[in-house]
C-alpha cells in the first residue's frame, strides 16, 4: 500500500452501546435518522432512530437492508481500470496512485485546450451536502469545467412553486395529522414517503377524508376514501375544474383573495372556462368525480376545516408539469387554507434550509480557472449532448465525463442515445461508485466510494424541516474513499493549492449551515429542528416579488410563458399516434430507490421482475395473460416486462414500475429505453411520464 491507498482517519467514534447516529442518504423526502449497531468494527444492524420524531424508529424495507447493500459481495473496493471495450464491464484493479495520476493527467491535457470539454455528472445517489456538491463542486469550479443543470427530478415543480408561492416550502408534514381533507396528488407515499403516510393515517383515524389523484391505483390509492384515476398530464385541467366549482358555488375566502393574492380576476376568468364536463374529457374522469371532489373541498371550507394537499413530483414529469404545479398551488389560496397550520400544500420543504451553498461549492473559484462563465449543460439531455459535435452554439465536444452519485445509463431518458454516447471510444469516463452499475460498465476508471456507514455527512430534507448529521459507523471497506477525499486528491494532483481543498469532511459539515443550526447539538443528538413558522402564509407574506400568492406571474410572463397557469397537453398525448395507443408511466416501486437497490437480491426478489401493470381491457385484445412476458415498445426502443393484468392500471395507461438496471432486467434495457429527451414547460426537466407505447406478447 502506498500512502494514498490508506484512508484518512474518518474519526470513528463508536459509543459504548455500539450505536452510531446517522442519516439516510437516499433521495427520499423522509430523510430518516439512522441508528447503526456496530460490533467489533462491523455494522450489524441499521434501524430507525426512535429519538427522532419524524423517523419514529421506523425505516422503509429498503434501508432496513442497508447492511446487505454495504457488505454486498459485489461492492467495488479497489480502483478499477477498463481492459475490455466500453460497456463490456471488464476491468483490472489498480492502485489509487496509478488511477489518480492517470486521471489527473488526462483531465489536465483536456483542460489545457478547453476545460469546458470536461463535464461533471451527478445527482442524488446521496443527498448529503458533503458527499454531494462540496469538494466536487470546488474542484470543477477551479478547473473551469462545464456546469451541470441538475434537472433530473424536480426542477419543473420547483420553478412552479417558486413562481407561485415564492419558495419551496409549505405545510409542515407533521401538521397533516390534523387536516380534515387531504388530497394526495401525484404521490404514492406508502412506497415513497412512508413517514408522511403515518400522519395521513393519523388524520384518517381522527375522521379526515383522504383522496388520491393518480393514474395508477397505487398502494396508497387503495387505502384512500376516493381515488381519481386521471390520465397522465391532465392535472392542470383538473385543478382548473375544481377552481371552477369553488367559484361557481362561492366557496371562496374573499378576504384572503383580496389581501394575499395577485391576479385573481384573471385566474377567475380562466377558471370559468373549465367546467367539470370539459376537464372530465381531458382527464379521462367522469364529471361526477370532479364535482364530488370540489364538493368535499367546499364542505371543509364551509366548516372552516383545514384542507391540505400533499403534492409530489410524480405529476410533473410531463410536458405541462410545471404549469400543473402552478395551477394546483393556487387552490389553497382560493379557500384560505393557508390560514390553518394543517391546511395548504406541501411539495417540498427544501426552501426552509439555510444551506450555505456558496461556502460549500465556492463558485468564486471559477475566476481562478480562466473560464469565468462556463457553459451549462442540462443533465436530462446527456444522451444528445454526448453525441453532439463541437459548434459555436454548443461549445467543445464533451471529451471527459466524471460521474458520481448517479447512474445515468439507467436513469436518464432515451437510453439508446445515452448508451451510444457513453460508448464513444474517444470519451474519457470516470465513475465514482459503490457498484458496477450500468454506467460503471462504460467507465475508463471506476473509483470505489464509501457508503453512508463509512463517511461523515450533513443533510437537509425535502419532506421535513430537520437537519441531520451522519457519523461514520465503520471504517471504509477495502480501499474505498469518500467522494470528497477523491476530489481532494485530484485537486492536489492538478496543483490546486487554495486552502479550501484542505478542509476535511467534519469541517465541511460545519460549513454547510450558519449559526442558525446548532452544530454542537447536532454532534450530540444527530438532528436539530429549524425554527420555521407554524403557518407560513396565514398572513400572506409570500416571498414573491409582490409578497402575494402569484396566480399571475409577471416574471414568467416576461420570460415568454403564460402569465397564468396554462393547461398544456402532453407531447405524446393519448390518441395522437395510432401506432402507440397506450401511455406509459414508470413510477417508483416499493423495493428500489430509483436504480439503487436493484442489485440487492432480497429486494429484487421482492419486486418479482420488471413489471408492467396493464388493465384487463387493454390486455385482452392483445392476448396478454397475467404473468406473461411482454414487449413494450415505441420508435425509440423496446423493453421486456412481466405483465401484471389487473386494476392497478387504468384503461389506456400502462405502469412500467421502476428504473431497473439494464443488465439485471429481462432484455438488457429498462423503461428509459422508451422515454424521450423532450423537456418540461418550466425547469427543463425530463418528461418520463409523457410517453406513448404499444405492448405485445414477447
Ligand atoms: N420506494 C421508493 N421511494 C422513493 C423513490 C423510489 O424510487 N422508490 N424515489 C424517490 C424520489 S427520487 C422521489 S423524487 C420521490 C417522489 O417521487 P414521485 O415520483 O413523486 O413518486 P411517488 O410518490 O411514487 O408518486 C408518483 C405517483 O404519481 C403518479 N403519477 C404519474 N403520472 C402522474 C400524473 O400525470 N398525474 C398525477 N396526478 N399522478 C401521476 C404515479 O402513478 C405515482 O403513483 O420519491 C422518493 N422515494
Ligand atoms: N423512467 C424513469 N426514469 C427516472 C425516474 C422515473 O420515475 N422513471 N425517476 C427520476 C428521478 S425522480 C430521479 S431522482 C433520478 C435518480 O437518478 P440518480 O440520482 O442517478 O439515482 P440512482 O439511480 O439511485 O443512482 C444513484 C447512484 O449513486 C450511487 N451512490 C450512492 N451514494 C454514493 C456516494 O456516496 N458516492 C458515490 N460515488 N456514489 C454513490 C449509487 O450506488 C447509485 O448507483 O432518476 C430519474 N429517472
Ligand atoms: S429511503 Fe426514505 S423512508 Fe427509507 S430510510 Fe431512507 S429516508 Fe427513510
Ligand atoms: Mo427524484
Amino acid at each position: 500500500m502506498t500512502r494514498e491507498d490508506r484512508n484518512p482517519d474518518p474519526l470513528i467514534d463508536v459509543p459504548r452501546d455500539g450505536r452510531v447516529l446517522g442519516a439516510c442518504p437516499h433521495d427520499c423526502p423522509d430523510t430518516c435518522s439512522l441508528l447503526t449497531t456496530v460490533r467489533d468494527g462491523v455494522a450489524i444492524k441499521v434501524q430507525g432512530n426512535p429519538g427522532h420524531p419524524q423517523t419514529a424508529g421506523v425505516l422503509c424495507t429498503k434501508v432496513s437492508r442497508y447492511t446487505e447493500r454495504t457488505y454486498h459481495p459485489e461492492r467495488v473496493l479497489a480502483p478499477l481500470r477498463r481492459v475490455g471495450p466500453k460497456g463490456a464491464g471488464r476491468f483490472e484493479p489498480v492502485s489509487w496512485d496509478e488511477a489518480l495520476d492517470d486521471i489527473a493527467g488526462r483531465l489536465k491535457a483536456i483542460a489545457v485546450r478547453d476545460p469546458q470539454a470536461i463535464v461533471p455528472y451527478s445527482y442524488a445517489g446521496t443527498m448529503g451536502l458533503v458527499q454531494g456538491e462540496s469538494m466536487a463542486a470546488r474542484f470543477f469550479h477551479r478547473l473551469g469545467a462545464s456546469l451541470l443543470d441538475r434537472t433530473l427530478c424536480a426542477s419543473a415543480g420547483a420553478m412552479a412553486l417558486e413562481a407561485t408561492l415564492g419558495t419551496r416550502q409549505g405545510t409542515r408534514v407533521e401538521h397533516f395529522a390534523d387536516a380534515r381533507l387531504i388530497l394526495i396528488w401525484g404521490s404514492n407515499p406508502i412506497n415513497s414517503n412512508l413517514h408522511f403516510w403515518r400522519y395521513a393515517l393519523e388524520a384518517k383515524r381522527k375522521g379526515a377524508k383522504l383522496v388520491c389523484i393518480d393514474p395508477r391505483r397505487s398502494e396508497t390509492a387503495e387505502k384512500c376514501h376516493a381515488h381519481l384515476a386521471l390520465l397522465p398530464g391532465s392535472d392542470a385541467a383538473l385543478a382548473y375544474a375544481l377552481m371552477h366549482e369553488l367559484i361557481r358555488n362561492d366557496w371562496l375566502d374573499h378576504d384572503y383573495l383580496a389581501r394575499h393574492t395577485l391576479g385573481w380576476a384573471e385566474l377567475r376568468e380562466r377558471a370559468l372556462q373549465w367546467p367539470p364536463s370539459r376537464a372530465a374529457e381531458i382527464c379521462g374522469l367522469t364529471e361526477a368525480e370532479i364535482v364530488a371532489l370540489a364538493a368535499d373541498i367546499g364542505a371543509s371550507f364551509q366548516r372552516r376545516e383545514p384542507v391540505a394537499i400533499r403534492l409530489n413530483y410524480g405529476m410533473q414529469r410531463v410536458r405541462g408539469g410545471g404549469n400543473a404545479v402552478r395551477a394546483i398551488a393556487c387552490i389553497p389560496a382560493l379557500i384560505g387554507a393557508w390560514r390553518h397550520r394543517s391546511g395548504g400544500l406541501l411539495l417540498s420543504s427544501s426552501g426552509a434550509f439555510p444551506v450555505q451553498r456558496a461556502v460549500l461549492e465556492r463558485p468564486d473559484l471559477l475566476r481562478r480557472s480562466g473560464v469565468a462563465h462556463p457553459r451549462t449543460l442540462n443533465m436530462s439531455t446527456i444522451g444528445n449532448d454526448l453525441l453532439r459535435p463541437a459548434s459555436e452554439a454548443f461549445g467543445p465536444r464533451i471529451e471527459a465525463l466524471v460521474v458520481y452519485n448517479s447512474n445515468p445509463v439507467a436513469v436518464a431518458p432515451e437510453s439508446g442515445k445515452v448508451v451510444a454516447g457513453f460508448a464513444r471510444e474517444d470519451l474519457f469516463t470516470v465513475v465514482l461508485e459503490h457498484f458496477r452499475t450500468d454506467t460503471a460498465d462504460y467507465a475508463d476508471y471506476v473509483l470505489p466510494a464509501t457508503t453512508q456507514l463509512e463517511h461523515w455527512d450533513i443533510h437537509s430534507s425535502y419532506g421535513h424541516t430537520d437537519v441531520l448529521l451522519n457519523r461514520p459507523a465503520i471504517p471504509p471497506l477495502g480501499a474505498a474513499k469518500p467522494n470528497s477525499q477523491i476530489f481532494r486528491e485530484l485537486a492536489r494532483r492538478l496543483g490546486f493549492d487554495e486552502p479550501c481543498f484542505a478542509d476535511d469532511d467534519l469541517a465541511l459539515c460545519q460549513q454547510a449551515f450558519d449559526e442558525r443550526v446548532d452544530f454542537e447539538r447536532l454532534l450530540v443528538e444527530g438532528h436539530v429542528s429549524l425554527a420555521v413558522p407554524e403557518t407560513p402564509f396565514a398572513e400572506g407574506q409570500f416571498p414573491t416579488p409582490s409578497g402575494k400568492c402569484e396566480f399571475f406571474s409577471a416574471r414568467l410572463a416576461a420570460a415568454g410563458h403564460d402569465g397564468l397557469p396554462a393547461v398544456l397537453p402532453n407531447y405524446e398525448a393519448l390518441g395522437s399516434d395510432e401506432r402507440y395507443p397506450l401511455a406509459m408511466i414508470s413510477p417508483p416501486p416499493r423495493n428500489f430507490l430509483n436504480s439503487t437497490f436493484v442489485n440487492v437480491d432480497s429486494l429484487r426478489d421482492g419486486e418479482g421482475g420488471p413489471n408492467l401493470e396493464i388493465h384487463p381491457d387493454d390486455a385482452a385484445p392483445r392476448q396478454i395473460a397475467d404473468g406473461a412476458r411482454v414487449r413494450v415498445f415505441n420508435d425509440r426502443g423496446s423493453y421486456h416486462c412481466i405483465a401484471r393484468v389487473g386494476l392497478r392500471a387504468r384503461p389506456g395507461v400502462v405502469n412500467g414500475l421502476g428504473v431497473w438496471w439494464r443488465k439485471l432486467s429481462l432484455s438488457g434495457t429498462n423503461a428509459n429505453e422508451l422515454t424521450s429527451q423532450k423537456l418540461t414547460d418550466l425547469g427543463a426537466a425530463p418528461v418520463f411520464y409523457d410517453c406513448l407505447v404499444e405492448v405485445e406478447p414477447a
